[in-house]
């Protein structure tokens, strides 16, 4: 059931078991009597589990505490076991951020990601780095593995193109992978028809559009209803979305600043348009250049 090659185990049993929540004990006992996960051995003889393995065995553990019986789900593909997981009343990439401090331990997690991440980057693998993403967002969250494994990700990203280490295609590669990810990262359980309603986009000229997809996938698994727009959009194109859902809140993500007056130009009229009824949101890396202008911004949160 090790879906990645055996290369990558590299983990002993107590690892897995920290990392897992699953106790050692038990690891053996569903792989001996179910074949859950088949680790490789050492030349000492001692097992050894991959990424993978450690995403199945927490999802496994999610599973059978809420009621699933290990023999009936125990050769289930960690995408079947996602999906029994979507339609259960606790869903576990969703509130693993709500329930699990943000431990020294799971920030070392997601350094340890980002290492392995930027890695495949570098090797160009796009299927290696979708399932390195899939398995960060079960073991962190999608809160944690947003702000604490993309973000500085996508950053390290930048820089090494500016310095010529990584080309225009590494960057595209990774962020359509980042992109094929929204599903699994986005609040699936129904808002209730209530719930506050938000815009999010980027203005003319600012092409950068996952800061504004980070930025929605977060604000909708705080509750808020969101319709998300895309980048590249004028002034009146947004007031318009704004109005046709009576959104409250319209976010606008910036992450490239320029020295030209593009953007606080299309923020007042934006302003304008919307009037004060609906507050006006603006974050991401570049937001910081308003301040020379004139508007509050929200640092990144
Ligand atoms: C991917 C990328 C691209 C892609 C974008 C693909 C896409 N579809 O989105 C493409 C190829 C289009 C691109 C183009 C360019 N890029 Co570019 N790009 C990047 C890169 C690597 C990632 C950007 C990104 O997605 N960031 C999104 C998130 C992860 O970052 P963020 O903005 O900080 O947002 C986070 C938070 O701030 C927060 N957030 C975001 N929005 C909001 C909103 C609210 C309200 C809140 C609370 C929080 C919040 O959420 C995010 C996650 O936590 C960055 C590197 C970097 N350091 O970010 C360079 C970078 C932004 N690009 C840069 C440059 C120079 C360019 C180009 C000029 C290159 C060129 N010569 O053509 C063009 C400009 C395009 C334009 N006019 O906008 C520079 C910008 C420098 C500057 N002056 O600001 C950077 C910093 C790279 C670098 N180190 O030089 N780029």
């Amino acid at each position: 059931m090790t879906g990645l090659n055996d290369d990558s185990a590299q983990y002993l049993i107590s690892t897995v078991s920290k990392r897992s929540g699953v106790k050692s004990d038990l690891v053996r006992a569903w792989e001996r009597r179910y074949q859950a996960v088949t680790p490789t051995r050492t030349a000492g003889g001692h097992r050894v589990y991959t990424d993978q393995d450690i995403a199945r065995l927490k999802l496994l553990n999610q599973a059978t505490s809420n009621g699933h019986s290990i023999s009936q789900i125990a050769q289930f593909s960690l995408d079947d076991l996602k999906n029994l997981l979507k339609n259960e009343p606790v869903d576990i990439t969703q509130t693993l951020d709500s329930f699990t401090p943000l431990t020294r331990d799971r920030i070392h997690l997601a350094e340890d990601y980002i290492e392995k991440c930027y890695a495949t980057v570098l090797a160009f693998d796009a299927k290696t780095l979708e399932s390195h993403f899939e398995n960060a967002i079960v073991e962190l969250g999608s809160e944690t593995f947003i702000e604490h494994l993309l973000t500085p990700l996508l950053t390290r990203i930048g820089d090494r193109w500016k310095t010529g280490e990584l080309r225009p295609v590494h960057e595209h590669m990774t962020s359509s992978v980042i992109r094929s990810l929204t599903y699994i990262l986005r609040n699936n359980n129904p808002c209730s028809a209530d719930a506050p309603r938000m815009i999010v986009s980027t203005p003319i000229g600012q092409l950068h559009e996952l800061g504004a997809l980070l930025a929605a996938i977060m604000a909708e698994l705080k509750g808020w209803q969101v319709t998300y727009l895309g980048a590249n959009l004028p002034a009146e194109e947004i007031a318009a979305g704004v109005k046709y859902t009576d959104a409250r809140a319209l976010t606008i993500s910036l992450s490239f600043a320029t020295d030209d007056h593009v953007v606080p130009k299309e923020l007042r009229r934006l302003k304008k348009l919307i009037g004060n009824n609906v507050a006006l949101i603006v974050g991401g890396r570049a937001a910081c250049i308003l301040e020379k202008f004139w508007i509050n911004w929200l640092p990144m949160a």
